[in-house]
């Protein structure tokens, strides 16, 4: 699978100031070759566009959906209202909640429109696009491959870490009372 190509992932968000946040996504994606596309569409200030743009990805063959958004955040709900594809949900910070707002919001769905909710902010965004590739991964073979060895780096650098802790290079160690 390359990097470029047909997008299997539409990373959506509600506006230009989530965008820093959701790099973390694309970031995720890039790492394992997946093609995607980036949209800005608003729940709010543009429904009925959001509407047309989800349709229109999905006819384009998009797989799955990472959707950040921030305060009211209800465009991920739009977008599983609209789609039957899955819909990874990326609360953002923002505002005097601080994303509590946004992950009520993204993560209360009613039943019968799941929308799969990732922790507020970059962690959210960085695992919304590892999850878009866990679950891409069910159908083929080689991604697969791909996060078991990313699974494999994750080991290994706590690993390192915990080296260089006992060698003291974090300033720890063993220590006595
Ligand atoms: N937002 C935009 N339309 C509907 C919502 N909930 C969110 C954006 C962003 C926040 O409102 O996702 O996180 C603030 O947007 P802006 O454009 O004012 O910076």
């Amino acid at each position: 699978m390359e990097g470029s190509g047909r997008p299997l992932v539409a990373v959506l968000m509600g506006s230009d100031s989530d965008l820093p946040v959701m790099r973390e996504a694309e970031q995720s994606l890039a790492l394992f070759g997946i093609p995607f596309v980036t949209r800005i569409t608003s729940a709010h200030r543009a429904l009925r566009r959001t509407v047309a743009l989800v349709e229109r990805l999905e006819a384009d063959g998009v797989e799955v959906f990472v959707v950040g958004a921030g305060l009211a955040a209800h465009l991920a709900g739009v977008v599983a209202g609209v789609s039957t594809r899955p819909v990874i949900g990326v609360p953002l910070e923002g505002g005097s909640l601080r994303g509590a707002d946004a992950l009520y919001s993204t993560v209360q769905m009613p039943a019968g429109v799941p929308v799969a909710t990732v922790a507020i902010g970059k962690a959210g965004a960085r695992n919304a696009g590892i999850l878009a590739a866990e679950i891409l991964a069910v159908a083929r073979p080689e991604l697969r491959e791909r996060l078991r060895a990313f699974r494999q780096e994750l080991e290994r650098s706590v690993e390192k870490k915990d080296r260089d802790l006992a060698a003291g290079g974090a300033g720890g160690g063993e220590r006595t009372a």
